[in-house]
């Protein structure tokens, strides 16, 4: 396109079932941000849109499982989602939800005229049923194999494995969600949105027109899908959760979420003009603003073909000029997830590392899962803050400050006469801007991130060779130039750091004493961005390393967790083989107490027992010593196999063995009887 007059910037909009974590953070909001923010600093008119999501199926269901009512479960979360936004510096014009009342009418209205359009396809069709929760099954409330690709738990509408989204009725073996019945079907009516009837515009738009500029993993899906054969798609639900279908004959119905939800972007660009007293349309509907969706890549088919479609036969509004999706961002090595409360959680991070927000920022842009899934792990995050946050940036800065105030008591001296190395190094740095620009504008984040830390690399590299504090001792005036050009070096790091590091870049501003309002071509076009006397502050640290105890302190919370799941996970092992009831009488086993109990030498697990087993007191020989102390076990009462054939253990002849069970820490339990009873009473 030609050169945008402004930006209409989205990122996706979080479900409110849940708060925000790391993978949604590097897949979404810090990419979408710093875009965002280079944009302001480049002078371009930007909305930078947001919201919560609060008409998705699993808010209800998690809702019904907690016992309160969606309402509860989406302001909870819309407030701490909504705060850890803010917290972290994401710099959102305006951060709406979807269940306010602007976005109600804008979806109502969007739906009224593509209805009066003739642009659904109203019909009754047999839908999934579950008669016992007498529910519709769509969407999350079924799971079945899916169609493409033969995983086993697909959602209804889309499968989280393969991104591709489907009608309920395509799945194979669907099972209730809610019941876990085998659905029955009933018949429904519903509005369907003709996605075949979109297919030529859609290959043109796309597989034509955005061969070129859309990332390989968008464009690769999107032609996949289409040349798959685009089939009509639902539109409304039967569901109580929602935006009602404002039809006649639609009471009952709801819209569905994914038609609703990117209307958000709408309403909530309605709301910040409104305050701001802008025209919400020159956003929406104008041909020289630039429309942007950031997002992660299981969202690929709504904003690519589903939500296009229905702005196309709309007809008001302009199409995205890129959605630049990410792919998924693991942690330690496993997929993130909020059912099993494996993820780093944003409001957490930010209490357990205050004023270390541009940490994460950084680690999350460096490793940013922009063209493949990428891991994040605590030892790369400390090794990104200790070895190129600390060593290289906060290292620069903090030697250029120091001196400063050292030598010349904070005053930006005079120049004499350039080096050639000065001035290669100041005309260096004049090309960052363009160099970083290039590639945020490219929406390569991880190659801008690392084109940052060169600029800081090139400041260490200039001091670290000229060595102004051994200069000093021979020509005072050298060591002027010097830190002149060090110094013009650290105000360009404090301007193109802010899409970054904003948290730094504010305090570095302040350090230098700078003019706020430096631009981002100011430090190509302007030859002084310190000028001679310009006094700056007392140096204070930008970064501070972080040491091994902090990460381990996350790996342990993480491992709690993995313990956690894998308790509440446990596969109950599959039933051994029959056997005849005569076998299983030749079983003795009888109730017992353990009368004396010493460990077996050079043994770990092992215990020698002397167990009361009613007709005699025999030896035993049980691998319980990890789980039990040989004092805390006299008296207790045991269940005992008795006529098992003796057998020598470690020297020991057992004679018998005690019955056991797994606890859900992975320690051993007795089998016992709840009230005491007499010795060699039997277990039948
Ligand atoms: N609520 C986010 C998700 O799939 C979804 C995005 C809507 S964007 C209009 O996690
Ligand atoms: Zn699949």
């Amino acid at each position: 396109m030609n050169t945008p007059k402004r930006y209409t910037i989205t990122a996706a909009l979080p479900y409110t079932n849940g708060p925000i974590h790391i993978g949604h953070l590097a897949g979404v909001y810090v990419p979408a941000d710093i875009y965002a923010r280079y944009l302001r600093l480049t002078g371009k008119d930007v909305a930078y849109i947001c919201g919560s999501d609060e008409h998705g199926v699993a808010i209800p269901m998690r809702a019904k499982k907690e016992g309160v009512s969606p309402q509860d479960i989406i302001d909870k979360y819309h407030t701490i989602i909504k705060k850890s936004f803010a917290d972290f510096g994401i710099s959102f014009d305006n951060y709406s939800r979807t269940s306010s009342k602007i976005h109600h009418e804008t979806a109502s209205d969007f739906f009224t005229k593509m209805y009066n359009d003739g642009e659904f396809v109203e019909e009754v069709t047999a839908q999934l049923y579950d008669a016992e929760a007498n529910q519709f099954l769509a969407d999350r409330f079924v799971i079945g194999t899916c169609p493409k690709c033969g995983f086993e738990e697909s959602y209804g509408d889309q499968c989280e494995n393969c991104g591709t989204s489907h009608n309920a009725t395509d799945l194979i073996n669907p099972k209730s969600a809610i019941t876990g019945n085998v659905p029955t079907v009933k018949e429904t009516k519903h509005w369907f949105l003709p996605l075949d009837k979109h297919e030529d515009f859609l290959r043109k738009w796309i597989l034509e027109g955005h061969k070129n500029d859309w990332k390989p993993n968008v464009y690769g899906q999107v032609k996949s899908w289409v040349e798959d054969g685009l089939r009509p798609r639902a539109v409304t639900r039967d569901l109580d959760w929602g935006i009602p279908v404002p039809v006649e004959g639609a009471e009952g119905k709801v819209l569905y979420v994914w038609f609703d939800a990117p209307i958000g972007y709408i309403s909530s660009t309605k709301e910040w003009a409104a305050r701001e007293g802008k025209n919400w349309e020159d956003y929406w509907k104008k041909d020289d603003t630039k429309l942007v969706h950031f997002i992660g890549k299981d969202n690929i088919v709504f904003h690519c073909i589903i939500f296009p479609s229905m702005l196309k036969a709309h007809g008001d509004y302009i199409l995205p000029d890129n959605v630049p999706a990410n792919e998924f961002l693991n942690l330690e090595g496993n997929k993130l997830s909020t059912s099993k409360n494996w993820a780093v959680w944003l409001h957490e991070y930010l209490e357990d590392f205050p004023n270390q927000q541009d940490v994460l920022r950084y680690t999350l842009t460096a490793n940013a899962p922009e063209s493949k899934d990428n891991d994040f792990t605590w030892k790369d995050f400390q090794t990104k803050n200790n070895s190129e946050l600390v060593a290289i940036f906060g290292n620069f800065i903090n030697r250029v400050v120091v001196l400063t105030n050292k030598y010349y008591t904070g005053q930006v001296p005079l120049a004499g006469n350039f080096s050639e190395v000065d001035e290669d190094v100041l005309a260096a740095v004049k090309e960052f801007p363009n160099v970083i620009g290039k590639s945020i504008e490219r929406y390569r984040f991880r190659e801008a991130s690392q084109e940052l830390m060169n600029l800081a690399r090139l400041g260490n590299k200039y001091l670290a060779d000229e060595e102004p504090w051994k200069v000093i001792k021979l020509d005072e005036e050298r060591v002027k130039t010097i830190m002149y050009v060090a110094l013009q070096i650290t105000a360009a790091l404090a301007v193109v750091s802010e899409p970054f590091l904003p948290f730094t870049s504010t305090k570095l501003k302040g350090i230098l004493n700078l003019d706020e309002n430096l631009s981002w071509e100011d430090v190509t076009e302007k030859d002084v961005l310190l000028p001679a006397e310009h006094q700056i502050n007392k140096g204070e640290l930008l970064f501070s390393k972080i040491e091994d105890k902090t990460i381990d302190a996350q790996l342990e919370k993480l491992q709690a967790t993995k313990l956690a799941n894998e308790q509440e996970n446990k596969v109950v092992e599959p039933q051994k083989e029959t056997v005849e009831f005569d076998d299983f009488t030749k079983l003795d086993i009888r109730i017992g107490t353990i009368l004396e109990a010493e460990k077996v030498a050079k043994t770990k697990k092992l215990l020698k027992l002397k167990v009361d087993v009613g007709i005699d007191t025999r030896t035993i020989v049980s691998g319980i010593a990890e789980s039990f102390a040989p004092k805390d076990i006299i008296g207790q009462q045991v269940s005992v196999l008795v006529n098992l054939a003796p057998r020598k253990i470690r020297g020991v002849e057992s004679q018998g063995m005690i019955l056991m069970t797994d606890t859900p820490d992975g320690k051993l339990a007795f089998v016992e009887p709840e009230k005491a009873v007499k010795n060699g009473q039997a277990v039948s």
